[in-house]
């Protein structure tokens, strides 16, 4: 397969003004017939052959202006289909068959447990029919629908008409007024029901919103349309942005790819990122309903309204979407909390996306397969840039920027230039040199350090920059960083007073790194200070700094700032880990740290009101964090340090983790209210502390806790904790009847098989086979293979890192299968054989060898693109 490049784009030969779609719908043989109005495009020479996009197409008919075409008169390639002389204005009919049913890619028109849906982003609509698929050809739609037995009939827009024909099939007509490009194209068919609501607008206009289930689901819904509506609030409020249809409607599909997907007026999402109930759904899963809900509404303007010029320009709808749906979240929850989990997910995932072997820039300048282009590094890191951007501008002058880019560019496909410059405009910044966040990959590291003069007062802060290479790029541009920082006294335990250049700056400022290295020097420090820096994570970079364990003891309890308080926390335990992975090496004996043991028994004791920030400061580094600090990753020192840890706190901290846990107990009715998730997080960390000593009292509160059955939060919670224990006797009964009550509800089946395979017990690769052969799972539905197969792969470190290989083997064979099956949920699940750099010699030809197994299938550019890759 051949790169695309960047440099190489060119505005489309031909546009289309119109499309008119009819589909027959027959789960073997759908009939499409298309109507393009095509144009010249005035920017593009005359008499240009038409190039159409269509992959996996049955050419039945095809005819330019009423005229049917000779073979003779276009190409038909595996790609598409080529007319080499068109007039410049024309109207093209074609029409082709698919078949929905054999579509397992679920990429295009599909069936998921019989209903209809397709997926078009990015490049799917050229499954349906012959067309220019690339986002920057903007039409309006109007699509009809006929079927026979499917009673609900969905598509983009409003609609028009509806009725019957003669041989007793059923239509519906839609209509789009929205010039939109095909990846925002869909459909829905089948036997759904809908939930209804509305909403008036900031300019008094009602809107029907309407979210479609299957029956069985008609009571999973209410959270999902909860957060729509606040959804659609939130963005009239804060980004003066309002909805432009009569209808909005959300569809519920078993089997997609993706979380959800943005179609203009029909989203269509995977039913784990809408349904929720009590019993069936945790915490985190409601807040993630509610993310992906906003997310994916917000995309009607940041995306649908404005869209992307290119697919490289990916990053300019996803990254600032991103960024709208964590602030919405955090102005909804416990903001603090929100930006903990988003940094501590960042710097685990996108930290190693960035230092592997696929790391690109967040605007790349080439690639193979666009989907394997739907990374943390376009979303995630595209976001972080975007909040860097906010806070550079300052919130007022980004809100202008952002008001200037909708209004400028509305009804258009643009680049991310186009959006910068914006924020410029608005703000009268320069940005030339931040532009360089766009096309640099890696993750830029900061040497910092300090030195406090008694004699001047003077603290001298000296902050170098370097960003590693990664493949393909050698040199390294300095970035423009943005450093949030405060001297906290270590007198007084308060943030100083801040002055640079003899400007005063306050008690908590931005300073800016520009170059490869500069020197900050503060005038008039009151007393020695700790410099608390990267505050809230003001840049996507790593920090690194000379804290002693007594600083960061001091900075977890004095730092005004929560973020850096809690990452202090994170420091502190990350150097304890350090000691003791060594000892495990080296085979001495592991002494716990006391000043860990001390920093938690005082956020045991202490007064912290927000309970869900306490619940994360208790909560140590992961074990994929931990591996990231780590020169060369050895996973079986990092899990016997980390359990060490627990355990050693678990044991002096007993008695405190005890009367944590009781004390925020309740059998209020569930709400997925902050304050409640708070409380079930702090008891849940508390109750994880004392299983990892299998206390009695701990085995019993999980034991009751899970046959209290009082929502699903606390029921996972404590069989996840029974099954990782040494408790067979108790765990397997649980899991038994969890597995029996469950079995008629595919997500919660998820979770069931999630909760096992993450078990550090050593039968673990062995569970995974075996639960491959559960009538719940199949290969060919996403979120099984994540729940099952992904889960293992990247959260049951020690097992999957076996050093008989047998985790590798499993996951190359899952590969190859689904190779063939679903190109894109194949190519996302190699990711952790691609790390293979980062393990010892043993490891590295293990998992190796395994790529060089996939590599010899016949493999599709998905899996081609990341295999190679890694092998290169
Ligand atoms: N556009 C694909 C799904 C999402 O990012 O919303
Ligand atoms: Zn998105």
């Amino acid at each position: 397969p051949q790169p695309v490049y960047l440099s190489d784009y060119q505005a489309p030969a031909y546009r289309v003004s119109h499309t008119q779609l009819t589909f027959e719908l027959d789960p073997a043989a759908t009939k499409v017939k298309a109507r393009l109005l095509v144009e010249r495009h005035p920017e593009r020479e005359t008499g240009l052959p038409l190039e159409l996009d269509g992959e996996h197409l049955s050419l039945k008919s095809i005819a330019l202006d009423g005229k049917p075409l000779e073979a003779a008169d276009y190409e038909l390639t595996e790609q598409g289909l080529r007319i080499p002389q068109v007039p410049e204005r024309f109207v093209l009919d074609t029409e082709v068959e698919i078949s929905p049913r054999d579509n397992t890619a679920l990429q295009g028109l599909y069936q998921s447990s019989g209903i209809y849906c397709t997926q078009c982003e990015a490049e799917g609509f050229r499954r349906i029919t012959f067309y220019p698929d690339r986002p920057d050809v903007m039409a309006t739609f109007s699509t009809t629908l006929i079927g026979t037995a499917e009673p609900v009939l969905l598509s983009n827009g409003n609609p028009v008409e509806k009725g019957t024909l003669d041989d007793g099939r059923h239509f519906v007509t839609w209509e789009d007024p929205h010039p939109k490009p095909s990846y925002l194209f869909a459909l829905v068919a089948g036997d759904l029901k809908k939930v209804a609501d509305r909403f008036t607008t900031m300019h008094g206009r009602e809107v029907s919103l309407e979210i479609w289930v299957e029956e069985e689901n008609l009571d999973k819904t209410d959270h999902a349309m909860a957060s729509l509506k606040r959804a659609m609030k939130w963005d009239e409020e804060t980004y003066g942005r309002e909805y432009d249809l009569d209808l909005f409607m959300i569809v519920a599909v078993n089997d997609f790819n993706m979380g959800a997907m943005e179609n203009k007026g029909l989203n269509i999402f995977n039913s784990a990122a809408v349904l929720t109930h009590p019993k069936t759904a945790t915490d985190v899963a409601y807040q993630r309903v509610e993310g992906i809900v906003a997310h994916e509404y917000f995309h009607n303007w940041s995306g649908n309204r404005v869209t992307c010029r290119d697919w490289f320009q990916l990053s300019l709808k996803e990254g600032f979407t991103v960024f709208r749906d964590q602030c919405y979240s955090a102005d909804t929850n416990s903001a603090p909390v929100k930006r903990i989990q988003d940094v501590s997910f960042f710097r685990t995932a996108q930290f190693a996306e960035d230092a592997g072997p696929t790391a690109h820039p967040i605007r790349p300048d080439h690639y193979i397969e666009i989907t394997n282009f739907y990374t943390l590094t376009i979303y995630e890191k595209g976001s972080e840039v975007v909040r860097m951007l906010r806070n550079l501008v300052g919130w007022e002058a980004f809100r202008r920027g952002s008001d200037l880019y909708f209004e400028r560019f509305d009804g258009q496909a643009v680049t991310i230039e186009d959006f910068v410059d914006c924020m410029a405009e608005a703000s009268g910044e320069d940005l030339t040199r931040f532009m360089r966040w766009y096309s640099q990959a890696g993750t830029p590291e900061i040497d910092a350090h300090g030195e406090y003069d008694y004699v001047t007062s003077e603290y001298r802060l000296t902050l170098r920059q370097r960003t590693p290479t990664t493949p393909g790029q050698q040199d390294k541009q300095p970035l423009h960083i943005p450093v949030r920082l405060g001297l906290v006294g270590t007198k007084s335990g308060r943030d100083l007073n801040m002055t640079l250049g003899g400007e005063t700056l306050g008690r908590d400022a931005v300073i800016h790194l520009r170059e490869d290295e500069q020197e900050f020097l503060f005038t008039d420090v009151a007393e020695s200070p700790i410099p608390s820096l990267l505050r809230h994570f003001s840049a996507p970079v790593k920090l690194h700094f000379p804290y002693s364990r007594e600083d960061l003891a001091f900075l977890l309890q004095h730092d005004s700032d929560g973020f850096n308080r809690w990452d202090a926390g994170q420091r502190l335990a990350l150097l304890a880990l350090d000691d003791l992975i060594a000892a495990h090496r080296n085979g001495v004996e592991k002494v716990m740290d006391s000043r860990v043991t001390d920093a938690f028994r005082t956020l045991l004791t202490s007064r912290i009101d927000d309970k869900a920030v306490l619940a994360e400061m208790l909560t140590l580094p992961s074990e994929a964090y931990i591996a990231e600090q780590q020169p060369l990753v050895d996973v079986d020192a990092i899990h016997a340090a980390r359990e060490f840890v627990r355990q050693s706190l678990a044991l002096a901290l007993r008695d405190e983790f005890l009367a944590v846990f009781e004390a925020n107990q309740s059998d209020a009715p569930y709400a997925p209210e902050p304050e409640q998730i708070a409380q079930r997080s702090l008891k849940n960390v508390a109750l994880s502390y004392l299983m990892a000593i299998e206390d009695e009292k701990g085995l019993a509160f999980a034991q009751a806790q899970f046959d209290a059955d009082h929502n699903m939060t606390d029921v996972r919670h404590a069989l996840t904790l029974l099954v990782h224990s040494s408790r067979d006797d108790l765990a397997s009964p649980a899991l038994k009847a969890f597995g029996e009550t469950w079995s008629h509800d595919p997500l919660v089946m998820d979770q069931w098989f999630s909760l096992q395979v993450t078990r550090p017990q050593e039968d673990a690769v062995e569970r995974v086979k075996f639960l491959m052969q559960h009538p719940a799972f199949s290969l060919k539905n996403p979120n099984k293979v994540r729940a099952l197969i992904g889960t293992f792969a990247n959260q049951n470190r020690v097992n999957f890192h076996r050093l008989d290989g047998e985790g590798y083997r499993l996951l190359a064979d899952v590969v190859i299968k689904l190779n063939r099956l679903n190109p894109e949920i194949a190519a996302r699940l190699i990711t952790p054989l691609t790390r293979w750099q980062r393990f010892d010699e043993q490891r590295q030809a293990l998992m190796k060898a395994e790529l060089e197994r996939i590599k010899a299938e016949p493999l599709s550019p998905n899996v081609y693109e990341v295999v190679a890759k890694a092998l290169a």
